[in-house]
This record gives C-alpha cells, structure tokens and sequence, in this order.
C-alpha cells in the first residue's frame, strides 16, 4: 500500500527538509453545508495545499469532543467527531494525502482529557474507582474559618483555580486548562499503557506521527508545592511545578520506544516555557525523545509583565534575539520547529507586521524565520496573509481562553480601572485565539468559499480582497512567494544543514544572517523589519559579488535605500 511506503520508506529525519502546513478542520472548508469546516472538505483542497510545496499536514483534532476547547477536550480518542464526518471519510482522507506524496500529522492530546471521557467518569464515581488514580484527586485544604480551598494556588491556564471541586466524592481535581479538561496521572502505568494504546489504533492506519500537546506538562511535581501568592492571594503560575517536571524525559523515551519507534512515525512536541538546553536534550537524536518542539519565545515578545494579554508591540531586535538564542543554542544537536501562526496565535501580519505594507510584512517576516534551521509550520490563511478580525462584540467571540479572560477581567477591579472596557477589547483584538480560528478565505463570495450556507464563526470582512482565488491569479502575492519560499528550502541544502551567523548592521530595523557550510558559498538573508524607510548603512554586512535569489518587493532592488519590509536573499557569488 502506498501509504507503508511513504511512512516507512523515507529517511527517518525526513523532517528536516520539510515544510508542514496546519489545518484547523472546524475552519478550513465545510463540503455539507452546515457552516463547519470537514474532512470532506479538506480533500477538496488537497490539491492547493500540494501544490504550496508542503511534505506534510498536521491536522488540529478531529476526534470525539464536547468542544469545551474544540476538540483539545477528547472524549473518545478512537472515534471521529460527527462535525467532522466519518471513519471512512478520514481513511479516504489519508489515502488522498499520501497518494500526493503528503503525510498526516494527527493531533495527541495527552495531558488532559475531557470530563465526558469514560476514564474520568469512572474516576470521579467513588475514590475507590480502580481508574481514580487515573487523575489528580486532592482533598481540601481548610481556610481561616474552616471553609474548604482548593489544595494550593496554582491557577489554571484558562484563568481562575487549577482546581474543581467535585461535589460527590468531595475531592478536588486538577485542570491545568478547563474545568472540562482534567489532567491526566501519567504515574500510572495503566494510563500511560492505555494511550499509548490509542496512539497505535492511528499509527496502525498509517498516520506517519503526532503533535504532542503540552507534553512537557505530563511530569508534575509530586505534593502539588505550594506556590504562595502575595497577601491579595490571586492565583499563582503553576508553571515552575508541571512544566519540564522530574519524570518527563522517563516518559518520553518510553513512548518512543512503545509507540513511534515501532511505526517509524515522528514526535512532535508542544513544550510551553521549555529551556533551550531541556529543547537540546529533548531533541537530540540519541536521547530519542522528541524529533521537533515548538517553543513559545517569539510568541511571548509582545506579552508585557501582565503576560499574554498585557499587550505591547515587539520590536525587531526582541524578535531577532529570540532566533539568535535558539539557532544558537540548539546548534547542530536539537531540532526545532518555526513558526509565527497557529490556531492560538493572532494573525502574523497585525501582530509583528504592517497592515500598511501587508505583502511586503508577511514575505519579509516569513523568509526571515523560515530561512533559519528546523522546521516550519505554516498556518492555514497565513500564506495568502490573512489579518484579525475586528472583533467589537461579545457575540462574535467563540473561544474558551478569551471568553474566561473576559469575565475574569470585568470582575478583577484594578484590570477594570486600569483598562477599562475599550482596554480589554484592545486585548482581545489583539490577542483571541478566534483570530486565528475564522474560515479560511477561499475567494470573494459571501462566506469567502469557506461555506456555501454558514459558519460557526464569522468570515473576515476583508476577504473580498484577501483570498486564495485573488492571490492565485497575481504572480506577485504573497501566497506564490510562500510557493517558491518554501520550493527554495527544500533545494537549497544550507538552509537545513548550515551553520548560521547573524549580523550586525548598526540600524536597529535592518537585520540578517548568514547561512554557510565552512570553505562554500554563503546564502545572505537580510530584512528591514520596520515600516520606515533605510538608507543602507555605509558598512555592509555582506559580499559585494552576490546574486539576489528572493525579494519581498517584485521589483528588484533600488540601490541604497531599503523599503519598508524590504527583504534579500542573495547567494554568495563563488
Ligand atoms: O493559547 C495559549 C496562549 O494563550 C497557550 O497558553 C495554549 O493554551 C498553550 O499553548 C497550549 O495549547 C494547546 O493546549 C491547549 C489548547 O487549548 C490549545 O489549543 C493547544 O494548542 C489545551 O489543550
Ligand atoms: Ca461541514
């Protein structure tokens, strides 16, 4: 079968001349017309997401979910949610996949399942349910006046206690995310061997690996450490505690060997707030742990002390100084991937670039990460360079994180004083997940080609102009750069194998690297990462005898003077 060659039959890093591209199913294009996207509907496109250049899909889950976090809050991880269409639409969709050469990524939530799946029904029936320890159960602790709390301060992710208190057994559970989401006891055994379980029903179909959703979570500090907040005892990060903790690369290694190593499929491993040297180690190919993480630096350089939603513009030297620590310190031993979109990420272009200069902001941000070592992961609608919505109504909002950071944010009173209401919704214009998550804009129709009856959430009102149909058509758009971009990866072996050096201009905006294997040409990448005009510094950081290979302006190069957003790739000449 086609499908055992094209997992089996590569080289085991594969992965590292490839480019992935994300599908989040619920957005991407719905062939029944119920106004969510499918699996149906992702076939339909296979052909356009070929021919980006791309080896391989990783698809955000489709399997049984109440849609507490659609679909990160599994309930059966063997089936296919209705929403999304049937077992058979999924084994068609493989097929297709990989009788174009595209490999399938599945998403793995492991950390926490969803309060409807049966092992956590069976856990909170009794505390003396075989699968109790299946979860994390903590009685009480009592306050002041003997009224029950929470076992410690640790908040959730998703704002307020980590903790749920569960009225029958009069225990505690832990969610590091919803209170529909508790988190997964991965001390024991029995759970572990039961994922690994449902892992394998996938691999035996073929799906060629999986992206790990916060895996570095799985190993928490034993006794739940209290993590004491100040006097006005708001909730504490949890992070110092479940992130990275003392038994994960134990874990790891074991579901190497249990579940990938035997399908020769690949691990993929969110790791929020990893270390560069936990990243080296997690990755490095004998420790045989992770192939590729995603780290969270370039996402938090526009947090401000108040984090995600303390909103403030990132300059390019934060961004670049990110790269630089991770390029460097991964060298040639850890793997990583780039990215600057996913489905919890606001849209690249309103975020680090200009809106002014869309095209110009989304080739020269692109090229910049995409030309460094790992992998990248493009998107969906990031190619054709799609912005956020201007969300101004609660009614527009679908996401679980924005919606909580809402109603917390309206109840904290110094928040509210502090920002007020326009200032929470400038948080939530900048920041909600649900800019990522409107439909994939196909063409100018009224549901932008996503569906011909309705949608779930709301279509961008900007794609009458921003659309797969527009950018097709017009050789200089952004999404046939993102084509050659990533044609030009794959044929250029410095970009995956070479060292790289960054460089110093001597203008905050202008910045660059080289890539190069010692005693050969170089390749020279250099942006202004500002929307002013630069006059070209009179020291250059690179050769006079060069050739221009990629631009972000289709017009060449004006001698001099670099354009907003004006990006250069040359070759050195030999
Ligand atoms: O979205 C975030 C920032 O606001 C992250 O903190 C995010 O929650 C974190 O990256 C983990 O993300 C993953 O797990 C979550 C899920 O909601 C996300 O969609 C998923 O990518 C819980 O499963
Ligand atoms: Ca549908």
């Amino acid at each position: 079968m086609q499908s055992i060659v094209l997992s089996s039959g590569g080289e085991a890093d594969w992965f590292r001349k490839a480019s992935f591209y994300q599908i989040y199913p619920r957005s991407f294009h719905d062939s029944n017309g119920d106004g969510i996207g499918d699996l149906r509907g992702i076939e339909d496109k296979l052909d356009y997401v070929k021919d980006l250049g791309v080896d391989a899909i990783w698809l955000c889950p489709i399997y049984s979910s109440p849609n507490d976090d659609n679909g990160y809050d599994i309930s059966d991880y063997r089936s296919i949610h209705p929403d999304f269409g049937t077992m058979a639409d999924f084994e068609s969709l493989l097929e297709s996949m990989h009788r174009r050469g595209l490999r399938l990524i599945m998403d793995m939530v492991l950390n926490h399942s969803s309060d409807q799946h049966d092992w956590f029904r069976a856990s909170r029936s009794s505390r003396g349910d075989a699968k109790r320890n299946w979860y994390f159960w903590s009685p009480p602790r009592r306050g002041e006046h003997g009224e029950k709390e929470p076992p410690n301060h640790w908040g959730s992710f998703f704002s307020g206690s980590a903790w749920a208190w569960d009225e029958k057994t009069e225990e505690y559970y832990l969610h590091l995310f919803g209170k529909k989401q508790p988190d997964l006891n991965w001390e024991n055994a029995d759970l572990r061997d039961a994922l690994y379980g449902e892992m394998r029903f996938w691999l035996a179909k073929g799906v060629d690996g999986f992206r790990l959703d916060v895996i570095n979570l799985i190993s928490k500090a034993p006794g739940f450490p209290e993590n004491r907040p100040q006097a006005d005892s708001s909730f504490t990060s949890p992070m110092p505690f479940v992130a990275d903790g003392p038994r994960l690369e134990e874990y790891l290694k074991e579901m190497r060997q249990k579940v990938f190593k035997p399908y020769k499929a690949i691990a993929i491993g969110e790791t929020p707030g990893v270390t560069v040297e936990a990243a080296k180690r997690y990755t490095a190919p004998e420790s045989e742990e992770l192939d590729i993480l995603f780290q969270f630096e370039l996402m938090d350089a526009d947090g401000g002390a108040g984090g995600k939603w303390d909103h403030r513009r990132a300059a390019p030297a934060d961004l670049e100084q990110v790269m630089r620590r991770w390029q460097e310190g991964l060298g040639r031993v850890g793997w990583n991937s780039l990215y600057w979109n996913n489905h919890d990420q606001p849209r690249l272009i309103s975020r680090f670039g200009d809106k002014t200069y869309r095209e110009a902001s989304g080739k020269a941000l692109a090229a910049f990460l995409y030309l460094q070592k790992g992998s990248p992961f493009i998107y969906q609608g990031e190619e054709i360079g799609m912005l956020n919505f201007p969300f101004r109504a609660l009614s527009e909002l679908r996401d679980i994180e924005c919606l909580n950071f809402i109603s917390y944010a309206c109840a904290d009173e110094s928040f509210w004083e502090k920002r007020g209401e326009a200032g929470i919704w400038e948080a939530v214009r900048a920041k909600s997940r649900d800019n990522a998550r409107t439909p994939m804009q196909w063409d100018d129709s009224p549901l932008a080609g996503f569906s011909d009856s309705s949608s779930w959430i709301a279509v961008n009102p900007n794609a009458s102009a921003i659309n797969v149909r527009e950018a097709s058509g017009r050789e200089s758009s952004i999404l046939n750069f993102y084509r050659k971009l990533i044609r030009f990866r794959k044929k250029e072996p410095l970009i995956s194998d070479g060292g790289i050096e960054f460089f110093d201009t001597g203008l905050p905006a202008l910045r660059g690297y080289r890539r190069y294997e010692e005693g050969g040409p170089s390749l020279y990448v250099a942006a202004n990462l500002g929307s002013e005009m630069l006059e070209e510094p009179p020291k250059l950081p690179w050769p006079e005898a060069r050739q221009l290979v990629l631009g972000s302006y289709a017009d060449g190069q004006k001698s001099g003077q670099w354009r907003p957003w004006e990006l250069r790739v040359w070759h050195e000449a030999e």
